[in-house]
């Protein structure tokens, strides 16, 4: 018997982008663990992935293509070979294209997988048949869109700097749960002298290992920062000379925005009483250089990206910026790093087609004409579970004339409603290049295993469709490696000669996004622009949150969870089972006021719909706040409804993102719904 170990890397979305050692024993992943010699992964994996092979080698695997047999959703299925299962989709979507146009079916993916190729590989596809094309805003473009807006293409500092700052605050980000490598730096700058703060909607595992945490209601936190940039500057700690070289605008703003934006003002707002504002402002001016590390958090609002543009006025008005560690990281981007366009192909669309956001799915299902979307065909996600609004969403997909396509390692909550679900291999089943948006690390990995089953990955469907459509084009002849090589050959500052050599061999590598020293800020002005006249919004302001105006008193909080990522790992029972079901917590006060007992069974509910849960009364929460972690499958939550059933298809202020967090509910004991 052979047993031997392989690098991988973790595919999930997450901004550590994990290296992996796999030990495979005869076509199986026996072990996962965390590289001891990747830089930043440094031997460490989560709990999700130290048992990856309990996903990978899961009995819930899907192992052959399906065809439903039973009604949308029963989850009633027989087996199918592949080459029938890619018969029947094109004829269909032949049908379909004939009566209606190409633009009558609509590609649904998001993050799945991150690997550059099999990610991005329906791109290529769906433009060549003419498809709508899909707005990919579900996570955080309101967080990129209100960096840009004050900071322009600035690349981001290195998040390893946070061990050098002497306050690292943690804000809108769960990184016990969500970056745990980033936790370790925090710690690792804890250890080294510095404070840590953690400023968050409830009292999270990030908030139990922080020196002091700072609970906000959802959305304050402009608030909250404007009222410390008020402060700062009634008591002199802005660095005017700083300012002078480096920033825009700020006169225009203290003189027109500030002055309303006293502690005492945005206190009610913030949740925080004016006296801890003004402490924060001043500790955060004198320290040496403060870190902010922002999460998605805070971002998931109708004022998202408005809240990020208020945050990173902060080290822009104190001078954090000029010491090493300070400053603010929203996250990395690496784009120019790999020719991402030779696998998107956005050359092969021929006319203008419109743009479906993938956060008003359950609009696009239900109300879209003109045509009406006849044919979803949905990989690498799994929006019947984590697209806002799930009584819409699951309403359309309900539609007896709709042609579902699901292309899944596991029968989904959106697998469920499909016509023909299709096997997904897993990462471990297929080579890619993986890059981050958490820091500035890549590598390649190849398969370590062969396929389970019949799975095929993202990209052998899609070539295999392409046949089915009798297309000629050769683009779609070639392999995944193949897509691997030629966004490698592409010479970019961002690594040299050497570096890409050592990402063919899998190892794993920095890039280095080019820098100016003469032009640190790279905005039109060559200054940080607190005043952006692109912008039809030119200063930052105080912006309201959507649920502020929705009539219900307790705002919802979805929040993320070690054990899970997103509607992924609710597999792993090891990992589900301890979690007991999907629980609200909600304050002794709140709890109280309504009656509702611990341990009780509760509904939320709201304009959009109700959701029973587990009631959990704990201080952890504020009151007038309620929290609910995970997003649960269906068939794990007696009643089948989800959080997402609360939550609503609006967008945030910049970005066109969704807003999974602005959501308030009223909660009343089961027996009294
Ligand atoms: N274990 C685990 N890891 C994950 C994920 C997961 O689901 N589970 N998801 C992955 C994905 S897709 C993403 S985008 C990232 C997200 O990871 P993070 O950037 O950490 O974002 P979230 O977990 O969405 O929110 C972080 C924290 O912000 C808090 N928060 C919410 N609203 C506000 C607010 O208005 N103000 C403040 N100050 N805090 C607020 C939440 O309570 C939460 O604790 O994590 C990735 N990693
Ligand atoms: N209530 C609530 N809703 C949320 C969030 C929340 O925190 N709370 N988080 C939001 C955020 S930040 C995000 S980014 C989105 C994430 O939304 P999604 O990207 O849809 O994330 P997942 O729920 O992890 O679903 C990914 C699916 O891809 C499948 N998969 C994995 N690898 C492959 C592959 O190689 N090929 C194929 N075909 N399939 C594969 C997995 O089995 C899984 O079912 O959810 C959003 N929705
Ligand atoms: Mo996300």
């Amino acid at each position: 018997m052979s047993r031997f170990t392989v690098r991988s890397v973790c595919p999930f979305d997450c901004p550590d982008t994990c290296g992996m050692l796999v030990e495979v024993e005869d076509g199986r992943a026996l072990r996962v663990s965390g590289d001891p010699d990747h830089p930043v992964t440094r031997g460490l994996l989560c709990p999700k992935m130290n048992h990856y092979e309990r996903t990978v080698h899961s009995a819930r695997r899907l192992t052959r293509p399906l065809l439903r047999s039973g009604a949308k959703g029963e989850g009633a299925f027989v087996s199918i070979s592949w080459a029938e299962a890619i018969e029947r989709i094109c004829s269909r979507w032949r049908e379909l294209i004939a009566t209606h146009g190409a633009e009558c079916i609509l590609p649904y993916s998001y993050a799945g997988t991150m690997g550059l190729v099999q990610r991005n590989s329906g791109h290529a596809f769906f433009h060549y048949l003419g498809a709508s094309r899909l707005e990919r805003t579900i996570c955080s473009p309101a967080k990129d869109a209100g960096w840009k807006q004050i900071m322009g293409d600035t690349p981001a500092m290195d998040p390893g700097g946070m061990r050098q700052s002497d306050l690292v605050i943690l804000w809108g980000i769960n990184a016990v749960a969500t970056s745990i490598h980033a936790m370790r730096d925090a710690r690792e700058a804890q250890r080294n002298g510095a404070r840590l703060w953690a400023i968050d909607t409830y009292r999270t595992p990030t908030c139990e290992a922080a020196d002091e945490a700072f609970i906000v209601r959802p959305g304050g936190d402009g608030a909250l920062a404007l009222g410390m940039l008020h402060c700062m500057v009634r008591e002199g700690l802005a660095d005017a000379a700083f300012i002078r070289d480096n920033v825009l605008g700020f006169d225009e703003f203290a003189a027109k925005v500030l002055p309303d934006c006293a502690p005492e003002r945005m206190a009610p707002i913030c949740g925080l009483p004016a006296e801890t504002i003004r402490r924060l402002a001043l500790e955060y001016a004198r320290a040496r250089a403060p870190f902010i590390r922002l999460g998605g958090g805070l971002t998931r609002y109708g004022n998202g990206a408005m809240t990020v543009r208020t945050i990173a006025c902060l080290p822009a008005v104190s001078g954090a910026w000029q010491r090493p560690g300070g400053g603010v990281f929203t996250g990395t981007s690496t784009g120019p790093a790999f020719p991402l366009h030779k696998v998107t192909r956005e050359d092969f669309i021929r006319e203008p087609i419109r743009l479906v956001s993938m956060n008003q799915l359950g609009h696009a299902l239900n109300e879209l004409s003109a045509p009406p979307v006849m044919s979803l065909y949905c990989y690498h996600s799994n929006p019947a579970s984590v697209a806002p609004d799930q009584n819409a969403v699951i309403r359309g997909l309900g539609r007896a004339d709709l042609f579902t396509v699901v292309h899944e390692r596991f029968l989904t909550d959106t697998a469920r409603y499909a016509d023909i679900v299709l096997p997904a291999t897993s990462s471990l089943e297929q080579g890619d290049l993986y890059r981050c948006y958490g820091g500035y690390h890549s590598q390649r990995c190849g398969a370590v295993i062969p396929p389970v089953g019949e799975a095929k990955s993202n990209w052998e469907v899609f070539s295999l469709l392409a046949q089915g459509m009798g297309w000629e084009e050769p683009f779609f002849r070639q392999s995944a490696d193949d897509l691997v090589e030629q966004l490698l050959a592409l010479e970019t500052p961002w690594r040299d000669e050497a570096s890409t050599e050592r990402l063919r061999k899998g190892e794993p590598v920095f890039l280095a996004p080019p820098r100016d020293p003469l032009r640190p800020w790279q905005t039109p002005s060559g200054r940080i622009e607190i005043r952006n006249e692109r912008e039809p919004e030119p200063l930052p302001r105080l912006l309201p949150t959507h649920a502020e105006g929705d009539g219900f008193p307790l705002r919802l909080q979805p929040a993320t969870t070690p054990f899970a990522l997103n509607s992924s790992f609710y597999e792993q029972d090891e990992l589900r089972l301890p979690q007991k079901g999907q629980t609200l917590m909600m304050n002794p006060a709140d709890a109280e006021a309504r009656h509702c007992a611990a341990g009780s069974e509760v509904v939320a509910y709201n304009h959009r719909g109700e959701v029973g849960f587990c009631l959990k009364v704990t201080e952890r929460v504020p009151a007038g706040t309620v929290v609910t972690e995970g997003v649960w499958w269906r068939e794990f939550i007696p009643g089948g409804g989800g959080v997402n059933c609360l939550t609503s298809q609006r967008l945030t202020d910049c970005g066109r993102g969704s807003t999974l967090y602005d959501v308030a509910v009223e909660v009343c004991g089961k027996a009294d719904s």
